[in-house]
């Protein structure tokens, strides 16, 4: 990724503002015209999720399951961000996601969004590619989302955590309501069959389950005893202690406030929640997911 430190650290926080009827910053909007006409490829797998679902494990988990065997350079060499695009990202200073995906030479091409699926660029159902979805439940999504924007100047102001949550129930977060991405995201998937909706705590709790899953999914063959080497490499303390998966290696982010693999559970939101917040927001969250089937857990 091209990049001029000093400038980026400089930049300052972005304001949050009303975009084809979705709250954006311009961090990812910038670019959007090479967004919207985006070519994309019938073999690009796309991992699409609401922040903080789970994006960088999965891509790592596509990376070794493609690239693993054939260039295992790339795994001691390449961090995640450069080997995954992050198609809307368009950050002064930095390449932009478009730039980084054109530029690609392996195939497929693994790509990131965090695009509401309204905002999906119309090439990839016109090609027809494979999308995974991740979601994760809305309250460690939250929590998640409220260390990460702390630690990083890419996003807004957060605030404290009381109006942070109240914030996050009424959609004022970038790429808008999480309850509306997961649960359209969700409905696109029971008309097009080649999406593959997962969820992050199914990820914890059944790793080689998921695994199996994703291969299929994919049309991959992989022995169980590559499955088995992928899914220790994917665990959460590996991943954190590696270089090319934790984003250590990426300016935009301090890691003295936090880090990117910060605790990987599902239930640290009790750790945040109190008791009268966690009321409100199972109500309020009553309400807004009352015509989805999906089902979330917020423990195992
Ligand atoms: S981003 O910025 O939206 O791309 O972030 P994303 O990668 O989607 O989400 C980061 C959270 O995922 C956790 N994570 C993991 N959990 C369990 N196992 C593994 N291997 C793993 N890798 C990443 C990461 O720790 C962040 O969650 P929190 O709850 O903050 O720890």
């Amino acid at each position: 990724m091209s990049v001029v430190p000093e400038k980026a650290k400089s930049l300052t926080r972005p304001e949050l503002f009303d975009f084809h009827g979705v709250l954006m910053t311009h961090n990812f909007t910038n670019n959007w015209e090479k967004v919207e006409n985006f070519q994309a490829r019938p073999d690009d797998v796309v991992i699409a999720t609401y922040p903080k679902a789970g994006t960088t494990w999965v891509s790592y988990l596509l990376d070794l399951l493609y690239f693993g065997k054939t260039s295992p350079e790339r795994q001691t060499s390449i961090p995640i961000y450069e080997r995954v695009p992050f198609l809307e990202f368009a950050v002064a200073s930095f390449e932009t996601g478009t730039e980084q995906a054109d530029k690609m030479s392996t195939s497929p091409r693994l790509i990131k969004t965090h695009l509401p699926v309204q905002l999906m660029p119309k090439s990839f159902w016109e090609q027809n590619s494979r999308i995974i979805y991740v979601g994760r439940n809305a309250k460690d999504s939250a929590v998640s989302l409220f260390h990460f924007n702390h630690m990083t100047y890419i996003q807004p102001e957060t605030g404290d955590w009381i109006s942070y949550v109240q914030n996050f129930m009424d959609g004022k977060m970038v790429y808008g309501p999480w309850y509306d991405h997961v649960s359209d995201w969700w409905e696109k998937k029971q008309t097009h069959s080649k999406i593959h909706y997962m969820f992050y705590e199914d990820l914890i709790e059944y790793t080689g389950r998921e695994i199996d899953e994703l291969c299929s999914f994919l049309g991959l063959s992989h022995s169980a005893e590559e499955k088995e080497q992928i899914r220790a490499k994917v665990q959460f303390d590996q991943m954190k202690n590696n270089k090319m998966a934790n984003y250590s290696t990426h300016i935009a982010m301090d890691f003295k406030v936090s880090a990117f693999m910060r605790k990987g559970k599902v239930g640290d939101w009790k750790n945040h929640f109190t008791v009268a917040q966690n009321e409100q927001f199972d109500e309020d969250y009553k309400k807004k997911m009352k015509n989805s089937s999906l089902q979330f857990r917020t423990e195992i």
